[in-house]
């Protein structure tokens, strides 16, 4: 892999098409940011939809060559294995790649590196696995029987806060399947895809499978989403951008798979311990400084604890130390992008002006140090409310808003009023509780006496404007392969179609 953090310093890099890495036609590059500093650290490039078209041709071609086409799945699954054994060989590096272009914690990206090559063998496992069935159907003589196959070129459009783990969970089905695929990188965190590229390319797979285009959502983006010969957009980010490229995808008839926004719920009950309930919403909400789209940034606490916990939550949340990236004990790092940091900001002075109370946090830290970053302190709102615009909008950004109920049909009632439907947590010892609670809630995702415990061998994904489609376990296999239904007649005769003959 020659993409490293030393050799991205103060470069300029290109996009990646039919294998190889070739200039953008415009010849215009754009600066990636620095967290920690706000200052440019390489270039990447501004492809316009002349290599967004280059790219999805390419992908087509590779998805017709025999290289690729006829290989078997057997072999594909064994390609994905030496994938995933490549990325653990530079899993250290990946997440130093990582960690300066968005400023997650080292070792945080460390952990996630080292265990993303286990979805790569999961899925290569699956690749032989995707099969169809037969069908009885009321005639003799005949065989009726599904197949699974490939769909065809899937343009997939990732965002900055997780770009490799979020990127793997639909790369390594649909390429288990036999699928190709143009990746268009957030602008914020685009340099571990191209390192990923080249770790594809070493492992065997033919050239074109792959492609990865960078630059803005407006040029790179909207070109992938309107381009006609792409056969599935998969998308990441806020529902407002979902929106629209679901609309760019309509106009083709292209199916779309949307992981969008968040705003879960996180419901405390009075039967818990409150230090094992208060270390659940911490890691819910301020793990990645709140950059997760499952953030469980609206938590309502059952009124006979409320007092007690947010004493527990305020002191928990003022031992939490906001600090560089690369420091072990750092807890939160940077905000990824210099706007994140004006958002959350905003919505925070705009939620005290509604009448909410900052407990905690609440502004950007005050250590010299930390100055030119884009740093916000963990922050706890109480007295807040759903109407607030903190507790309607998705901040991602470290902001938890608390508000008592006092009984479970008031929680539900407030849990599920949003437009969003990502994720929700309960805490209870009560299971008769807690199951209603699953059954009532609007969300694709419950936690129940735990938070952020993803598997890539569930299916995850949302309701409501958190969006549509699932990522994980076997369902995310039928998702990025088409179903077509065959039919032999056996009989060796065929009758006169125009004579009807009654049984
Ligand atoms: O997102 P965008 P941004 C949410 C979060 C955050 C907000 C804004 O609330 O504050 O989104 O972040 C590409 N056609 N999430 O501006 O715009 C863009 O280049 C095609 C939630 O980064 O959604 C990038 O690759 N593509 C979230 C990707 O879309 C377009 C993760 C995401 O950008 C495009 C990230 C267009 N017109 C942000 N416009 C989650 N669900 O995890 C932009 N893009």
């Amino acid at each position: 892999m020659k993409t490293t953090v030393k050799s991205l310093e103060g470069s300029r890099q290109n996009i990646i098409i039919d294998g190889r890495f070739v200039k953008p036609n415009s010849g215009q590059y754009i600066p990636s940011y620095d967290p920690t500093t706000g200052e440019s650290w390489y270039e990447l490039a501004e492809a316009d939809s002349s290599d967004v078209d280059a790219a999805v041709g390419a992908a087509r071609a590779a998805f017709r060559n025999p290289a690729w086409r006829r290989m078997t799945q057997t072999d594909r699954g064994k390609l994905m294995r030496r994938l995933a054994d490549l990325v653990l060989e530079h899993a250290d590096e990946l997440a130093l790649i990582e960690t300066r272009d968005n400023g997650k914690l080292i070792k945080e990206m460390r952990a996630q590196m080292r265990a993303m090559p286990d979805s790569y063998i999961y899925f290569a496992g699956m690749a032989d696995k995707l099969q169809g069935e037969t069908i009885p159907v009321n005639k003799l003589d005949m065989m009726n029987f599904n197949l699974r196959e490939p769909i065809g070129v899937v343009g997939m459009i990732t965002p900055w806060n997780s770009p490799l783990m979020l990127l793997t969970g639909t790369l390594a089905p649909c390429l288990a399947i036999g699928n190709t695929v143009v990746i268009k990188p957030s602008e914020h965190a685009t340099a571990s895809t191209l390192a990923l590229a080249e770790l594809i390319a070493e492992a065997g797979f033919p050239a074109g499978v792959v492609n990865v285009v960078t630059g803005t959502g407006r040029s790179a983006g909207e070109a992938l989403t309107r381009h006609r010969d792409i056969s599935k957009i998969v998308f990441t980010g806020s529902t407002d951008t979902g929106r629209r490229i679901a609309g760019n995808a309509a106009a083709n008839l292209v199916p779309c798979q949307m992981e969008l926004g968040g705003k879960s719920p996180h419901v405390i009950f009075s039967d818990v311990d409150i230090d094992h309930a208060v270390n659940g919403v911490v890691a819910g909400v301020f793990a990645a400084a709140g950059q997760t789209c499952v953030a469980g940034s609206r938590c309502f606490v059952e009124a006979s604890v409320y007092d007690r916990f947010i004493e527990a939550l305020v002191a928990r949340t003022n031992r939490i130390k906001v600090g560089h990236p690369m420091a072990d004990d750092t807890d939160i790092g940077p905000l990824a992008l210099a706007a994140q940091v004006s958002k959350v900001e905003s919505y925070v002075s705009s939620g005290v002006k509604e009448g909410a109370r900052i407990a905690a946090g609440g502004k950007r830290p005050p250590a010299e140090d930390l100055a030119r970053g884009w740093y916000f302190e963990p922050t706890v709102m109480i007295e807040a409310q759903n109407d607030m615009g903190f507790m309607r909008d998705e901040l991602f950004g470290p902001v938890v808003g608390v508000m008592p109920f006092v009984s479970e049909e008031e929680m539900i009632t407030l849990a599920n009023d949003t437009r969003y439907g990502l994720a929700s947590g309960i805490w209870t010892q009560n299971i008769d509780r807690a199951m209603r609670f699953a059954n009532r809630i609007d969300a694709g995702t419950v936690w129940i006496n735990t938070y952020r415990s993803a598997a890539y061998m569930s299916a995850n994904g949302g309701f409501k404007e958190s969006g549509y489609g699932r990522r994980g376990g076997f369902e995310v296999m039928r998702e990025f392969s088409r179903l077509k239904n065959v039919v032999i007649d056996y009989s060796g005769t065929m009758q006169d179609p125009f004579v009807i003959r009654l049984r």
